[in-house]
């Protein structure tokens, strides 16, 4: 069987880094915020391998800000999200899901707070922009909501940090965890966070100046030629042993934050004001989540790649689907991501995954 080719538009928005990607040659894409994002280099293994042992760069310009200024932005920040805001300082990266009235999940994106009254929204793969401006209109709020024209770049790996400190500076060995600064290069401020889609460590450059950022690009594979610097994409595998849940697969708009195993960014007892606030007081007065995202591994060498929801038994009876799923060769099994039903949910059940062929 051949796999069909994604063909590009003007809908599957480009990024400014899109030429080097594919100068670099990218084997594969898919599609995300209606933007290209690469999948895969060499191989999803190869591409595992070296992200585990040295540094790559990642064109993640999909990951959209959307940008929600002025005086009622704090407000309407808090609104989207039933996690508590108010603790969130400027230079903060918070994960915060965002739910709907009935609780259900919109997104779940990195806030960053870049001022009092301003904040970007760095998005999965959902139309958030709609939903803030709806919420916004319909509230009379006084903010500005939109896409501005800023690109991640995501470096990733042991070394990202030797890598990075080759580009901006000593300076960011410094940055915390989900903390961000802002650094110069070529006479240009660029927002720099210790953060990004892998287990691996290092940072992301969020930039706004395409030209400028076209140069960072090439400095930093010219920086780290020692540092074996490759082009690189988020990995399925190393995304799976990570725990890392990919919106629109693991979870979606189907899920409430209980389910997502996103507890703790819920705070329902903090006293705020947001949206979905009473749905998820009653689910949890229910007795909170009836199923959850767990981990599962299961027999093979290989692993088809889980193009739809895969049924997942227990004991026999149906006890949920799995949603992702990799062979991880360091842990020498196939693994994955299902959501399982309570009555199963206990880690060390055994469970059956029914794969295709
Ligand atoms: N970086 C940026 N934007 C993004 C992503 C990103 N938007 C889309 C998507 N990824 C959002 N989802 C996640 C999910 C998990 C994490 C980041 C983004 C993550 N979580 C930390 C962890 O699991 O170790 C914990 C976060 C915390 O405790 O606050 O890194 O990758 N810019």
């Amino acid at each position: 069987m051949t796999t069909p080719i994604l063909a590009a538009s003007r809908r599957t928005r480009r990024t400014p880094f899109s030429p080097r990607v594919e100068a670099h040659g990218v084997k594969g894409y898919t599609v995300y915020n209606h933007m290209l994002l690469a999948t895969v280099f060499n191989t999803v293994e190869e591409d595992y391998r070296h992200l585990k042992s040295r540094v790559q760069v990642w064109d993640v310009g999909c990951e959209r800000q959307v940008e929600v200024s002025g005086p009622d932005a704090a407000r309407l920040i808090q609104l989207m999200t039933p996690r508590n805001m108010d603790r969130v300082v400027i230079g903060q990266c918070a994960y915060a899901p965002l739910v709907d009235e009935t609780g259900a999940m919109i997104n779940d994106p990195v806030v960053l707070k870049l001022a009092e009254d301003r904040f970007w929204i760095s998005i999965a793969d959902s139309d958030v922009v709609l939903w803030a401006k709806g919420l916004a209109y319909g509230m009379g709020l006084s903010v500005e909501i939109f896409e501005p024209a800023v690109w991640p770049l995501a470096i990733q790996g042991p070394l990202a940090d030797d890598l990075t400190a080759r580009v901006f500076g000593e300076e960011v060995r410094a940055i915390r965890f989900f903390r961000f600064a802002e650094l110069e290069f070529h006479g240009h401020s660029f927002v720099v966070a210790r953060s990004g889609w892998s287990k691996q460590g290092g940072f992301e450059v969020y930039v706004d100046d395409a030209e400028i950022g076209l140069a960072l690009y090439d400095a930093l594979f010219a920086g780290g030629e020692d540092l074996d610097v490759r082009p690189g994409c988020p990995n399925l595998i190393e995304r799976i042993e990570g725990g890392l849940f990919s919106y629109g697969n693991d979870m979606t708009i189907e899920n409430n934050p209980f389910e997502c195993g996103l507890d703790k960014f819920c705070n329902l007892d903090a006293g705020i004001e947001f949206i979905g606030r009473e749905a998820l007081q009653q689910l949890q007065a229910q007795g909170g989540a009836q199923r959850v995202i767990r981990g599962v591994t299961f027999e093979g060498d290989n692993c088809p790649a889980c193009v739809e929801a895969w049924p997942v038994t227990s004991g026999g009876q149906h006890a949920g689907h799995l949603t992702s799923a990799a062979h991880s060769p360091d842990f020498g099994t196939n693994i994955g991501f299902a959501m399982i039903e309570r009555f199963a949910w206990e880690p060390g059940t055994e469970v059956t995954v029914e794969t295709p062929l």
